[in-house]
């Protein structure tokens, strides 16, 4: 295996996964007094080769009072495979829910888009001010709705996951993380510090959260072939899907 870290290039990746990565970078910086966050080791970017084709991963990580982790990665498999994967990890002081999204495409197109403000409360509602603000937006109907996996029940009814059937769908797409985003951020701006109980129970929502996500097998595959099961492992466990114990 080779694993170097070195000045990350810009990845030549699909239009839509540069067009999210900037709708996210861009809220982010609008709404949000946003700190640079360190990942472990300097894994901010990462080759690997094992078997097959190469892997390459780059990834920008913030916080800010509200958010304990914000990842942005974007991935390129061979020649073949692009991946945008963001992840909002609420500070466990504030009762917010997660943001999450994953856009996979390959040659013949984008074939899963995914974006959630997913639940972490113990009935995994989200609350009335989400509830109220996300009810309202226009709901776009896309032609390709995919099956939530099995694990899947960590996500919310606003859940969106498709397969984009033409660039109007992938507009729609963007719109609707970008409306996500604007209302999480809104809401985290206006939350207030919760008690120590609550903190608890928050802690406990992202710990499932994070155990759900790492049952996702398709994730685990792309990343053991590229660095192995042991790197496979600790990179989901430590920095895709770190449980927050703090
Ligand atoms: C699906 N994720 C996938 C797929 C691949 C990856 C190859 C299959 C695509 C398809 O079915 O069309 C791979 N995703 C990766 C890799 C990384 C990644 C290698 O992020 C990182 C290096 N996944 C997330 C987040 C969400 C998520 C934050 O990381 C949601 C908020 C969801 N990805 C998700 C779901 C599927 C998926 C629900 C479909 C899984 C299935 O159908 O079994």
């Amino acid at each position: 295996m080779t694993t170097l870290q070195t000045s990350p290039p810009t990845l030549p990746l699909h239009p839509l996964i540069h067009q999210l990565a900037e709708v996210i970078v861009s809220h982010w910086q609008e709404y949000l007094n946003l700190s640079p966050y360190e990942l472990p080791d300097g894994l901010g970017y990462v080759e690997g080769k094992l078997e097959g084709e190469k892997l390459v991963i780059k990834n920008r990580c913030y916080q800010s009072p509200q958010f304990r982790k914000m990842h942005l990665e974007l991935a390129r498999l061979g020649q073949g495979l692009d991946i945008l994967h963001c992840v909002m990890f609420p500070n466990p002081n504030y009762s917010l829910p997660m943001f999450g999204c994953d856009i996979v495409a390959g040659k013949r197109g984008v074939s899963a888009a995914i974006a959630d403000l997913s639940p972490t409360n113990p009935d995994f509602t989200l609350s009335d001010e989400y509830n109220q603000a996300l009810s309202q937006l226009k709901t776009p109907s896309f032609s390709d709705q995919r099956e939530l996996p099995e694990w899947g029940d960590i996500f919310s009814e606003y859940c969106l996951f498709i397969r984009p059937d033409t660039q109007e769908e992938e507009k729609l797409f963007l719109q609707r993380v970008g409306d996500f985003l604007k209302i999480h951020c809104s809401q985290a701006n206006k939350s207030s510090i919760v008690s120590t109980q609550q903190r608890e129970i928050n802690l406990q929502g992202q710990q499932y959260y994070c155990q759900k996500q790492q049952k996702n097998d398709k994730t685990r595959r792309v990343l053991e072939k590229a660095f192995g099961d042991s790197w496979a492992n600790r990179y989901i466990t430590e920095v895709l899907f770190d449980i927050p114990n703090y």
